[in-house]
């Protein structure tokens, strides 16, 4: 499944620090990254191209000349969508084993952080579009979801638990969608915070308690449909000790403003804003 156009060449120099003239020379010599078009001409990317110029990025840091680093990408991409329809096509088949090993191959392949963006979200995002237009059944989904849901609880797990005041990471009421607050959770620790993830849909006052209780440095809540935030009345999070981040695609700047919350874009910046605001 690809994203649509979505990044002018200016912001994908500031999100992933390779200037427009390096941009446009790997165009022209290596055909990557291959931007949209605008009917005016403007390149748009992808939110696939800027993920995988970070992962350029680490590769050049870590001593590969542009060729070679841009040559291992392309040929891992295909690996990479080919095991995505195999491993779709074993859970819906309800081959369990055949799943496990695929996913295997994709944590060996990608890393655990690159199995979980590019083969875990993705299939499961194929999954639900299947569901919706009526070609996966209500039973291939849950078996499906419930077999990927346990893969992400694995590397959780095994992410290991830093030291230091929790941040509390959880779906708001009502949000019963909680693989986004799971990959916000392993996201964080990581990157050395001790996120705790609470599981889903838990009530905001009970939610207060306990981040008092832990002395937490953050509450972070992940919102997939927008009507559960719009639910909730204006200024609820507002003044909350620690304070409270949300994001998630359900989420907006708009929302967060009106609950009294910190909106985070994506997870790549989340990081970032609980450090400036922790
Ligand atoms: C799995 C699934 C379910 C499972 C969830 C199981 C579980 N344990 O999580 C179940 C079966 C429970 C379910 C139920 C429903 N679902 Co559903 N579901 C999905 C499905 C297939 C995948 C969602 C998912 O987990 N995505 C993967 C995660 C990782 O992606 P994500 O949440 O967007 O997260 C990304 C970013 O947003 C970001 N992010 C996430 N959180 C955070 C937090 C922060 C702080 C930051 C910075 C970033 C961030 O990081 C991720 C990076 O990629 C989608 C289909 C699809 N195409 O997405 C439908 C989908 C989301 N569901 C949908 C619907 C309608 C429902 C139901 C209302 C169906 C019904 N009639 O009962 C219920 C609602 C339940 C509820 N009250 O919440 C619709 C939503 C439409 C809409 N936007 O309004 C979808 C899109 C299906 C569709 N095409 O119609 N669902």
């Amino acid at each position: 499944m690809t994203s649509p156009g979505v990044y002018t060449i200016a912001e994908v120099e500031a999100m992933t620090g390779f200037s427009v003239e390096v941009l446009r020379q790997w165009e022209r010599r290596y055909g990557f990254p291959k931007p949209e078009r605008t009917p005016g001409g403007h390149r748009l990317y992808r939110q696939e191209d800027v993920e995988a110029l970070l992962v350029i990025r680490r590769w050049l840091e870590e001593g590969a000349s542009p060729q070679a680093a841009i040559r291992r990408y392309l040929a891992q991409e295909y690996r990479t969508d080919q095991l995505s329809k195999e491993l779709l096509a074993a859970l819906l088949e309800a081959d369990l084993p055949r799943a496990e090993a695929l996913f295997r191959r994709g944590v060996k392949l990608l890393g655990p952080e690159g199995a979980l963006r590019s083969l875990l979200v993705p299939v499961l995002k194929d999954v639900g579009e299947g569901w919706h237009q009526g070609e996966v059944n209500v039973a291939q989904e849950h078996l499906a979801t419930l077999f990927l849901r346990s893969r992400l609880q694995e590397l959780l797990d095994l992410a290991g638990y830093p030291r230091g005041a929790p941040i509390l990471v959880t779906t708001p009421p009502g949000e019963r969608h909680e693989l986004g607050a799971m990959l916000a959770a392993y996201h964080l620790r990581r990157r050395g915070f001790p996120a705790l993830y609470l599981g889903p849909d838990t009530p905001l006052s009970d939610l207060k308690d306990l981040a008092q209780e832990l002395g937490a440095r953050a509450i972070v809540l992940s919102v997939l449909l927008p009507e559960n935030i719009r639910a909730l009345p204006e200024g609820i999070l507002r003044d909350w000790v620690p304070k409270v981040v949300v994001g998630g695609s359900g989420a907006s700047p708009e929302e967060a403003r009106r609950l009294g919350a910190v909106y985070v874009q994506d997870l790549e910046a989340l990081p970032e804003v609980l450090e400036g605001i922790a």
